[in-house]
C-alpha cells in the first residue's frame, strides 16, 4: 500500500502546515513538562524524545499512519516466519536466533529452535576450548590471535560489538577483523602475528564473496608458507561460518569446524548467528548469552508493546516525520562513548542497505522519500569536527545522542565532563542562543549575527546505566526494528540488497582488463582512460 494514499498521511500533511511555525522552544513553552511527558523508560533504557518539533497530535497521527499501514500485522508476519523478503523468497527470522524463551518455533512444518541451539552449543564448546587454551594449533601451541575474514554483514556487526565490549574481552586473546580486499588491510593485521598461534575465521554466508575469499586464500598461503607447504595445517587454523558447506570443505576446512546458519538470516542481521563466533570467542559464552538476552528483550518489547509506547516504533515514526514531512535528508548517530565509535558505521549498513530503495513492493518507483543518509561519530570528538554544521548550518539533521551514566573506567572527572557535554549539546541544539540573550553579554555588535544559535534542531537522547552486553543487545535490536518499521511504512522491501550487485558485476568485467590484454576500448571513454592510467602507472 502506498503510504501517501492513507488518510493519516493527508492529515499529517495538514498537521505539518499547522505546526511548522512552532519551534522546539515553543513546544516547551506550551508544555513545560515535556521532559517528563515525552520520555519512555523501559528495559533499562531512558529515551527522551521531548526535543522534537512535534506534539501529542503529531504522535497520534503518526501512530494512525502505522495502523493504516497495518504495521502490527507486519511485525507478527516477520516473527512467525512469513516469507516477507519476497524478492529473495525468504523468511526473515533473525529474532529466532536470540529467542531464549520459546520452546519451539514452527516454520513450514519445521521447528527451527533445536538446530539454532545445536549450533550455539557447538560455538560454546569451541570457544571455551580456544579461550581456555585447550584448542591447539598445528604445532601444538594454544591460540592467541583470532582474525575474522569477512565483509559487510559478516564483518561490521561482530567488529562493532567486539569493539563496544572491549572491557569484557579475554585478556590473552587478540581479535582482529580483515574485510577490505585492499591487501594493506590483511598485511597490517598479519604483521607481527605468529602463524602457529593464529586462528582464522572465514565468515561468509555464501563463501563466494570476492573480498573474503581473496583474503582467505592469502591468509592460507601465509600459514602454509610458515609450515613449509604442509597443507594439513589449514584444518587446525581455519574455521568457517557459512551456509555453503560444500565450498567450505573444498577450501580445506575440517567439516567439524563449520558453523552453519540459514538463508533466513540476512547478512546485516546475522551477528547473533554463527557469524557472532568472533564475539563469543572475545567475550565468552555467558556474556554472549547476555547479549542475546538483551536482543530478545527488545524483540519481545517490539512484538508486544502498543505502538504509541513501543520504542522502535516511536523512533521510526519520528524519523518518518522529519524525512517525509520536513524534508530532512540525513540522520546523525552520536554515541558519547568511545567504545561505541563503530556504531554509526554499523548502523549505516543496517539502515541504508535496508531502506535505501526507490521501488515499492508493487514494483513502482516511489513518489516519496525513503531511507535517510545515516552518519555520525563518537562524542565529544564530533563536537570538534562537524557540530558547527549541526548548530549553525543550513541543513536539518535530526540526531540520536546515546550515553551511559557509568563508565568502565573511573578516571578522575572524565565521565562527568563527557556527560556534561552530552547533555549540553542537545540543550544547545534545541534552544540555541537568541539575539536578546547575546545583548546581555558584552559582545561587539558586528559579531552578534555570527554568535546567534537559532536552535530548533531536533534530537533524541538515549541513556542507560552502562554499556554492557545486555544493553548493547537492546540498542542494536532497537535500531534493527526501527529500520523494519520505516521500511514497512515506506512500502519497500527492506531485506534484499540488489543495489550492491551492479558494481560487483562490472568489477568482474574490469578485472581482466587490469590484468593485462589489449588497451581498453570496450567501455565508455572515462572508464577506458582510468583502466589505461592504471596499466601505464603500475611500475
Ligand atoms: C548484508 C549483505 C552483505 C553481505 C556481504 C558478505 O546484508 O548481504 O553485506 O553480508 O556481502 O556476504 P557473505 O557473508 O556471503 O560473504
Amino acid at each position: 500500500m502506498n503510504p501517501t494514499k492513507t488518510a493519516a498521511w493527508n492529515n499529517l500533511t495538514d498537521h505539518y502546515d499547522q505546526i511548522k511555525g512552532l519551534s522546539i522552544a515553543d513546544h516547551f513553552y506550551r508544555q513545560p513538562n515535556r521532559g517528563d511527558e515525552y520520555t519512555l523508560q523501559s528495559l533499562g533504557l531512558h529515551i527522551d524524545y521531548s526535543k522534537h518539533r512535534l506534539n501529542q497530535e503529531t504522535i497520534r497521527l503518526l501512530v494512525k499512519l502505522a495502523e493504516e499501514m497495518e504495521l502490527s500485522q507486519a511485525i507478527l508476519a516477520m516473527f512467525r516466519g512469513d516469507r516477507i523478503n519476497r524478492t529473495e523468497n525468504r523468511s526473515v527470522l533473525h529474532t529466532a536466533l536470540r529467542d531464549l524463551s520459546s520452546s519451539s518455533l514452527m516454520v513450514a512444518g519445521e521447528d527451527l529452535l533445536p538446530e539454532i541451539k545445536r549450533v550455539r552449543q557447538q560455538m560454546e564448546v569451541f570457544s571455551e576450548m580456544v579461550r581456555d587454551g585447550s584448542y591447539l594449533g598445528h604445532s601444538g601451541k594454544p591460540i592467541r590471535h583470532i582474525i575474522n575474514l569477512g565483509i559487510g554483514g559478516s564483518d561490521l556487526g561482530p567488529a562493532m560489538v567486539c569493539q563496544a565490549l572491549t572491557p569484557y574481552q579475554h585478556p590473552h586473546l587478540t581479535v582482529d577483523f580483515v574485510s577490505n580486499v585492499d591487501g594493506s588491510h590483511l598485511a597490517q593485521v598479519l604483521a607481527g602475528k605468529s602463524p602457529d598461534q593464529t586462528l582464522f575465521i572465514v565468515a561468509s554466508k555464501t563463501f563466494t564473496t570476492q573480498e573474503t575469499m581473496t583474503n582467505a586464500l592469502s591468509a592460507k598461503q601465509w600459514l602454509i608458507n610458515h609450515y613449509n607447504g604442509d597443507q594439513k595445517a589449514v584444518a587446525a587454523h581455519f574455521i568457517a561460518l557459512s551456509t555453503n558447506q560444500e565450498a567450505v570443505c573444498e577450501f580445506g576446512i575440517d567439516p567439524k569446524n563449520i558453523f552453519v546458519f540459514w538463508d533466513w538470516v540476512g547478512g546485516r542481521y546475522s551477528l547473533t548467528s554463527a557469524i557472532g563466533l568472533s564475539i563469543m570467542l572475545a567475550i565468552g559464552k555467558d556474556n554472549f548469552k547476555s547479549l542475546l538476552s538483551g536482543f530478545h528483550q527488545m524483540d519481545r518489547h517490539f512484538l508486544q508493546t502498543p505502538l504509541e509506547s513501543n520504542i522502535p516504533v516511536l523512533l521510526a515514526l519520528i524519523g518518518i516525520w522529519y524525512n517525509n514531512f520536513w524534508g530532512a535528508q540525513s540522520h546523525a548517530i552520536l554515541p558519547y562513548d568511545q567504545y561505541l565509535h563503530r556504531f554509526p558505521a554499523y548502523l549505516q549498513q543496517t539502515d541504508m542497505e535496508s531502506n535505501g530503495k526507490s521501488v515499492d513492493q508493487q514494483g513502482k518507483v516511489t513518489s516519496y522519500q525513503t531511507g535517510a543518509v545515516i552518519w555520525g561519530e563518537a562524542g565529544t570528538n564530533g563536537q570538534h569536527a562537524f557540530y558547527q554544521l549541526l548548530h549553525q548550518g543550513t541543513k536539518l539533521i535530526p540526531a540520536d545522542f546515546i550515553a551511559f551514566t557509568k563508565s568502565h573506567h573511573q578516571m578522575g572527572d572524565h565521565h562527568q565532563k563527557l556527560l556534561s557535554n552530552f547533555i549540553a549539546q542537545t540543550r544547545a541544539l534545541a534552544f540555541g542562543r537568541t539575539v536578546e540573550k547575546l545583548s546581555q553579554l558584552n559582545i561587539p555588535k558586528e559579531l552578534v549575527p555570527y554568535k546567534v544559535f537559532d536552535g530548533n534542531r531536533p534530537t533524541t537522547s538515549i541513556m542507560a546505566q552502562q554499556l554492557n552486553p545486555d544493553i548493547l543487545g537492546k540498542l542494536i535490536a532497537l535500531y534493527e526494528h526501527k529500520v523494519f518499521v520505516q521500511g514497512h511504512i515506506w512500502n519497500i522491501y527492506s531485506f534484499d540488497q540488489w543495489g550492491v550487485e551492479l558494481g560487483k558485476e562490472l568489477a568482474g568485467e574490469i578485472l581482466p582488463e587490469l590484468r593485462g590484454g589489449l588497451a581498453g576500448g570496450e567501455f565508455d571513454s572515462s572508464t577506458n582512460r582510468l583502466i589505461n592510467y592504471f596499466r601505464e602507472h603500475q611500475s
